[in-house]
């Protein structure tokens, strides 16, 4: 065992099932296993268990999910020195400002969120609009796990094994129009069960959107689960939008509304301030925010060794996957 201060002075690089709570790191591997064996029906089996949805369970066809080793492949290599940051952490160091805007609020206070029964509707560009309840999203696609790097705008970072599917799946089925470029995504907003709503911080309800090439590309993920488990409300229940090479704020939670559009859409935090906040919000370490740097950013949970920060990477270090959507684009201009 490594001991604590010697991982404060930054003597060892903890392993996943060193700085991972035990029992969290066992149902996780007990539950990939069974991803890789059963398919999608086991993972949402399991976490019927802990939810309550036992009949979500029974009307999952089994069997779509590929093997676990595939899911993993398929992020060639770009996480492979990046360890998972710890669950405590990725569950109480929260940015969901309807809940607070205090690292710590969303955690102790999003006890409130009510995420069933759960509608998203899905309109605008599209041939088939509709509205899909909890069970029809969770079915919508094969669940797949990812270890995704996130990159606040504020300067620090975290290491998340995410649960859920590509958005590109829901695009398909919705089947966009010529005219469809952006998508929309809407968070819930209800007073009664969001004490932050009071603060006007933001133009509430919390918008956030991508070019449709963006959203279409298959690292952006609807996520439904991290750890394994069923995703907690603070972290943006029941499901969230996570789009990896993007500063988290482009990855809103609690989605209620995702909606295609010919213009691009007006974003909650570009609203609020546009010089520091741009549609784009890619990862970058050359364009730094008007008040501090984004050269280097502060992995969550390497608090004792010393402070140090890290380089941030190009598009958070998926410029091989990504890149070439912006190829000829000034980044600077379209930051
Ligand atoms: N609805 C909503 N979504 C949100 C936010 C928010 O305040 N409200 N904060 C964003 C920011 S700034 C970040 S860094 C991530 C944080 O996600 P996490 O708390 O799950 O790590 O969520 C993003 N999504
Ligand atoms: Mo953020």
């Amino acid at each position: 065992m490594i001991s604590s201060r010697e991982r404060r002075l930054g003597l060892v690089h903890p392993q996943a099932s060193d700085i991972t709570p035990r029992a969290v790191f066992e149902q996780r591997r007990a539950l990939m296993q069974r991803m890789a064996a059963g398919g999608a029906g086991a993972v949402l089996a399991s976490w019927a268990a802990r939810d309550a949805r036992a009949q979500v369970a029974a009307t999952v066809a089994p069997g779509q999910l590929p093997a676990l080793k595939s899911v993993r492949s398929s992020l060639a290599g770009a996480l492979a020195s990046d360890t998972a940051t710890p669950h405590k952490l990725v569950t109480t160091y929260n940015n969901y400002y309807e809940f607070g805007t205090e690292k710590a609020d969303p955690a102790r206070r999003a006890h409130t969120l009510k995420t069933e029964p759960w509608t998203v509707s899905i309109e605008g560009e599209v041939r088939k609009p509709m509205k899909l309840d909890l069970d029809a999203l969770l079915k919508l696609a094969p669940m797949e796990e990812r270890i995704y790097r996130m990159r606040c705008v504020e300067g620090w970072s975290m290491v998340i094994p995410w649960i859920g599917w590509s958005m590109a799946d829901l695009i398909r089925k919705v089947e966009p129009t010529g005219n469809a470029k952006f998508v929309e995504f809407t968070t819930l907003a209800d007073p009664a069960q969001m004490p932050g709503l009071r603060s006007r911080v933001l133009d509430w309800p919390y918008v956030e959107g991508l070019r449709l090439d963006e959203a279409m590309n298959p690292l952006t993920m609807m996520a439904f689960g991290l750890y394994g488990e069923v995703l907690p409300k603070q972290n943006g229940a029941p499901l969230r939008l996570v789009v990896p090479w993007k500063y988290g704020f482009k990855s809103g939670k609690s989605i209620v509304r995702i909606r295609f559009t010919e213009k691009q859409p007006a974003t909650s935090w570009n609203v609020a301030a546009a010089r520091e906040y741009g549609f784009y919000s890619n990862v970058n370490p050359k364009v730094d925010h008007p008040r501090w740097s984004q050269a280097t950013e502060r992995r969550i949970g390497d608090d004792g060794l010393l402070q140090r920060r890290r380089p941030t990477l190009m598009f958070n270090g998926y410029e091989a996957q990504v890149g070439q959507l912006y190829a000829g684009m000034d980044l600077a201009k379209f930051y």
